[in-house]
């Protein structure tokens, strides 16, 4: 069984900007600048990255929605120098039961507020783990591939 399948598809979520594809190329090993990402994007059957419109867009809820319910792993993806939250009313019920893990972008920003951000994001409905990374510390992007991919930091150095 690939490691893909045995830790589930996950699916990023959250606003234009916050960083998701940014994140998600560093995920797999992508090495290049994030353009703006205008429909839902597939890394296989690991990953999916969604465009901020469609978070932040309630016309286009229904479509994160539909979406995630074909997912195993909901990921909010937030700032960490942003300290209102407007996670979709609906989006987490279809994921009654499931844990909803955060990233917590941009940690290297001077206006970064970690625990801020974090109460934000209990109060939001976050029930899982809340990862804070940044591009510059590749260390804060090992633990969130592990936790995603199911990768560990030696498999990473073969890739
Ligand atoms: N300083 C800093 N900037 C970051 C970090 N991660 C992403 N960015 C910047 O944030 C901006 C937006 O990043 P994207 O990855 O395109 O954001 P997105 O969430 O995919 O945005 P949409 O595709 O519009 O939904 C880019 O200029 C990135 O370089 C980080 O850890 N630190
Ligand atoms: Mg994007």
């Amino acid at each position: 069984m690939s490691q893909a399948a045995k830790v589930g598809r996950f699916m990023l979520i959250g606003d234009i900007g916050a960083g998701k594809t940014t994140l998600f190329n560093h995920l797999f090993g992508r090495d290049e600048e994030a353009r703006k990402t205008q429909v839902m994007e597939f890394e296989g059957h690991s990953g999916i990255d969604t465009p901020g419109e469609y978070f932040s867009h309630p016309r286009l809820y229904h479509t994160l929605i539909t979406m995630a319910a074909d997912v195993q792993r909901l990921v909010y993806v937030h700032p960490a120098d942003v300290f209102d939250c407007r996670l979709p009313y609906g989006l987490l019920d279809v994921y009654v039961g499931k844990a909803i893990d955060a990233i917590v972008t941009k940690m290297d920003l001077p206006d970064a507020d970690l625990p801020r951000v974090a109460a934000l994001l209990r109060d939001a409905g976050v029930s899982g783990q809340i990862f804070p990374v940044s591009i510059h510390d590749p260390a804060s992007l090992v633990r969130v591939r592990h936790h995603l991919l199911g990768l560990d930091q030696s498999v990473m150095e073969q890739a």
